[in-house]
């Protein structure tokens, strides 16, 4: 495949904020691939752009013709593409180009992204959903001060945990309905339901759906100053008494899968909670931002059992396959993440299937969110 032009332009995304779409013409078409935007994003993500978005606009289309003698086959011969461009983009722009690449590639291949990846690919992510929300990504005054309240069925195939996690969720409105009295169906960044109650109830409410459960506590958003932070109720914790707060909850929810217990540099608190919950996921997001050289320390460490994989974290997809390689050589478990602000780009399931991905983290509704989850249903049922 031989790029003849790159172009790219600014679209909006779910939470109507700026975010780039990049594309590449070929002989086989032109291709488009969108990035998503954080909101809770970790200090070690790399920069989005590289000055601004318009610039990486502007840096993008001085390439148009770079590569026009440059024949790319394959997922590695990304390297070629970065060798270059890793100076002149962020992030953001660099993992929409990338992403556009491969589209081209796998069409005049014939074949679909996760097939460049691993043709062989047979196992299917297991499904967390975000039923319930606080923290960064709700506007309410009053709220959890955990991110994320996650539902993760372990179900037959993707399908069927997509219904499970839909009915649940119909359901979670229900619950919520009767027990705060300001929940009028609101939703957050992520079209989870936005409540005023607190993390405790929450989990409450979310113990009758009878499917294992999980929390984001994005632990650095309520860091500062060596305490933890609550707001509901008011009340900050040292350190100590946050790991021991986590640990009740842990068991008297049972919650099957912890991200981010706590804040970003906190490797050593993370080893400890893993050693006291081994058969559960601690899962890294802001502690790792699928960079390897974070992950490696978190190995080292012994810090997680699994690790959140968000292409846009890093930009790079060949430092992202590292990431996922350190991954399986080390038997943690991997999760494809979206982003809180999302486009319709449904890459993310080609790489998460490709890679096999153990877990797939990508909402349960909103069209952009429901985008990705379909396109995983399509490749499931492909194979069937
Ligand atoms: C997270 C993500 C996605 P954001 O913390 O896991 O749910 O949030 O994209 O805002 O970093
Ligand atoms: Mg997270």
């Amino acid at each position: 495949m031989i790029i003849k032009g790159v172009s790219a332009k600014t679209i909006l995304d779910s939470r109507k904020e700026k975010t780039v779409l990049v594309s590449v013409k070929t002989n086989a078409g032109e291709f488009s691939a969108s990035a998503p935007n954080g909101k809770s994003t970790g200090s070690y993500e790399k920069k989005p752009y590289k000055k601004s978005l318009e610039e990486d606009i502007k840096a993008i289309k001085q390439f148009s013709d770079y590569f026009s003698e440059d024949i790319l086959d394959k997922f590695d011969d990304l390297r070629r593409v970065e060798d270059v461009m890793d100076r002149q983009i962020g992030a953001n722009t660099l993992f929409a180009f990338e992403s556009a690449i491969l589209k081209a590639i796998a069409k005049e291949q014939k074949k679909q992204v996760w097939e460049l990846i691993d043709n062989n690919a047979k196992g299917f992510p297991r499904l967390v959903g975000n039923c319930i929300g606080g923290g960064k990504h709700s506007s309410l005054e009053r709220k959890p001060d955990f991110q994320e309240f996650l539902l993760i069925p372990n179900l037959k195939n993707v399908k069927e945990s997509f219904e499970a996690n839909k009915k649940a969720k119909k359901e979670a409105e229900w619950l919520l309905k009767k027990q705060d009295e300001k929940f009028k169906g609101n939703k957050n960044d992520e079209d989870a339901w936005a409540t005023s109650l607190n993390d405790k109830v929450v989990l409450e409410i979310l113990k009758n759906l009878k499917l294992p459960l999980g929390i984001d506590v994005a632990a650095t958003g309520f860091y500062k100053r060596k305490k933890y932070h609550y707001h509901n109720p008011p009340l900050d914790r040292e350190n100590e008494e946050h790991f021991e707060y986590l640990c009740n909850l842990i068991r008297n929810f049972n919650l099957f899968y912890i991200e981010d217990p706590f804040e970003e540099g906190s490797f050593e608190d993370f080893a400890k909670l893993l050693k006291k919950f081994p058969e559960r996921l601690i899962v890294g997001d802001d502690l790792t931002t699928t960079n390897p050289k974070r992950f490696e320390k978190a190995i080292k460490m012994k810090s997680i059992n699994a690790i959140i994989v968000k292409p846009n974290q890093i930009g790079s997809l060949i430092e992202m396959k590292e990431v996922v390689e350190l991954a399986k050589r080390n038997n943690i478990k991997i999760v494809f993440s979206h982003r809180s602000g999302e486009t319709e780009e449904t890459i993310l399931a080609d790489l998460a299937f490709g890679f096999q991905a153990d877990f797939f983290k990508c909402g349960i509704t909103g069209k952009e969110r429901e985008a990705k989850i379909k396109r995983l249903i399509e490749i499931e049922k492909g194979l069937k």
